[in-house]
């Protein structure tokens, strides 16, 4: 089951600028950064605020590390800005499945590595009304409160 608002996915050109913006405008501090090499992009999590199932929502901002990397193509055709949301769910296989079920075209076979050892998949934007979506299951040891 989907339960909560996980993150919201933008992309930008260069992280530690946009980082920036984001504590100045907002003060949203940067909770967590790392670089994807299978993805080909270096993150930052910037987290907004706790749930009461345990989990969070975060902004994470996405720069690209290589030219022929998602979000690399995705910044050439279109510039900044919102690129992906994802939802939260404590059980990523199960709800993958299922919407697999419903005809919407789930783009990795099994799950995969996502932010702070979280497992993540995405759905087609064609099949989702234009939303590139992706499902995502916490790591037990990064939920907050725990
Ligand atoms: C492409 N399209 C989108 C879109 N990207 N529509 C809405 N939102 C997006 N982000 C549309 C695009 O306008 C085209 O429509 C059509 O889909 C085909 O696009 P394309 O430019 O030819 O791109 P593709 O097909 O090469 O790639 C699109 C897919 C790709 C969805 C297959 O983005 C993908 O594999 N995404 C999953 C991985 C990912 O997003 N990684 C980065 C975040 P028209 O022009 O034909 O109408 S990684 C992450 O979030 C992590 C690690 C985490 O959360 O922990
Ligand atoms: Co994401």
């Amino acid at each position: 089951m989907l339960t909560r608002i996980d993150h919201i996915g933008i992309a930008c050109f260069d992280l530690d600028e946009t980082v920036e913006f984001y504590r100045a405008t907002y003060g949203f501090e940067v909770l967590h950064t790392e670089a994807n090499e299978e993805q080909g992009l270096r993150e930052a999590m910037l987290r907004i605020n706790g749930a009461s199932d345990g989990g969070a929502s975060y902004v994470q901002l996405l720069e690209s590390t290589r030219d022929d990397s998602v979000i690399g193509k995705w910044l050439a055709k279109n510039g900044e800005g919102v690129h992906h949301i994802a939802f939260g769910t404590e059980d990523v296989d199960g709800d993958a499945e299922a919407v697999r079920g419903k005809g919407v075209r789930v783009l990795y076979d099994e799950p995969r590595r996502g932010s702070m050892g979280s497992r993540i998949t995405f759905l087609h934007p064609k099949d989702c009304h234009g939303v590139l979506t992706e499902l995502v299951t916490a790591a037990p040891q990064a939920t907050p409160g725990h």
